[in-house]
């Protein structure tokens, strides 16, 4: 097996760059289609690795972005119970993050790096976390559609030919499926107490419901990513099935509820046994991945703070790590 040249800390060793012959390609392409895993060492055409770079960092910076509209509601959970609940929620979006992170650098690229282009906008992160949480509802939302939509998407990354990623899916997603069901608590309370209660959980699902069909991205036809990641088995499912797997789990979970979907157009087909859905508004999801959304603004400057205040804590343990390689050396 060939082995890209990169050291323990993923640098690039010495040796001249590998030739991505039509060989290599395909006895690469043969191993991920006998369903093999692909691990950091092996060998791995430029534009997979790439491919992984983006979508795993991608998807850190959604969990670390998306602490903050939850976050924003720990000070103001309505009882004891459902802060601790909160509080243990965000906290392990921030240990999704560093799991992925973790992937990510098997990829030789650095935590730094990947932060990096975060801050300067040149990474993105999901659509769905620059919509407010203005209610205590949009926690039971949050929780409800988009964890839902999360684990609809991430299990099937569970099976991704990449090794460290798809390790790393498995524990997130047991984790989500706990995120999901309080999120689902939470619209339950509310859906059985007063009228205002109700309105309230109605208003929320109004207002999340169409952002969290963005969250699985751009249609079939406009997707310009999946044809080759799903040849490389990264991803298992296109976006549009994901999204009506979505919708025919969750329409029914609304109606349990006693809360109506915001769609006129929604209706299940006897034939197909699908639920049929009305037309996504794609502007708005361009606009909102253009920097245009609700909170785009708030996210970015709430995170580069975050990132300056921790400069502190990223010198000293830089100065222990020296001194204790210098103590080790001595
Ligand atoms: N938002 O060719 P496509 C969570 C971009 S966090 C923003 O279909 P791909 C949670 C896409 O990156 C859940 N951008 O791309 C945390 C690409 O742009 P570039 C986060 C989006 O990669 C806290 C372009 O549009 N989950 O669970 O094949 C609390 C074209 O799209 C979005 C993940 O990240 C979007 N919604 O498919 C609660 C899952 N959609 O890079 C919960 C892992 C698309 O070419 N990621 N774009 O400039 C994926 O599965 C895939 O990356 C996607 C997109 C399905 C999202």
């Amino acid at each position: 097996m060939y082995t890209q040249g990169l050291d323990q800390q993923g640098n690039k060793t010495e040796g001249p760059e590998p030739v991505e012959s039509a060989e290599r390609l395909a006895a690469f392409q043969a191993r991920i289609d006998d369903e093999e895993k692909i691990e950091a060492k092996d060998w791995m055409p430029e534009a997979y690795r790439k491919t992984l770079v983006r979508q795993i960092s991608q998807h850190a910076h959604s969990e670390i972005i998306g602490m903050q509209p939850e976050g924003n509601w720990l000070t103001r959970a309505p009882t004891l119970r459902r802060k601790v609940i909160l509080l243990a929620k965000v906290q392990d979006e921030a240990g999704h993050g560093l799991y992925l992170y973790g992937a990510g650098e098997t990829l030789g690229t650095s935590r730094d790096q990947m932060v990096a282009d975060l801050l300067s906008g040149k990474a993105k992160y999901s659509s769905i976390f620059n919509y407010p949480a203005i209610t205590w509802a949009d926690i039971g939302a949050i929780g409800w559609l988009v964890d839902s939509a999360a684990i609809m998407n991430q299990i099937p990354l569970c099976r991704c030919s990449y090794g460290p990623y798809a390790r790393a899916m498995v524990r997130i997603c047991k984790e989500e499926s706990f995120h999901q069901r309080q999120g689902f608590e939470i619209m339950l309370t509310l859906s059985r107490g007063n009228d205002a209660q109700k309105e309230m959980a109605q208003d929320a699902l109004n207002r999340w419901w169409w952002p969290s069909l963005m969250m699985f991205g751009p249609s079939d036809t406009d997707s310009k990513h999946s044809a080759q990641s799903m040849a490389w088995k990264i991803k298992r499912f296109s976006n549009d099935e994901l999204r009506q797997k979505f919708i025919d789990v969750t329409v029914p979970q609304a109606e349990f509820l006693g809360l109506r979907v915001p769609d006129d157009d929604l209706e299940f087909d006897q034939e197909t046994g699908h639920y049929n859905f009305g037309e996504i508004n794609w502007q708005e999801f361009y606009d909102v991945l253009a920097g245009n959304g609700p909170c785009n603004t708030q996210r970015m400057a709430n995170r580069q703070k975050a990132h300056d205040d921790g400069a502190w804590v990223r010198e000293a343990a830089r100065a222990y790590a020296a001194k204790h390689a210098a103590d080790k050396a001595a």
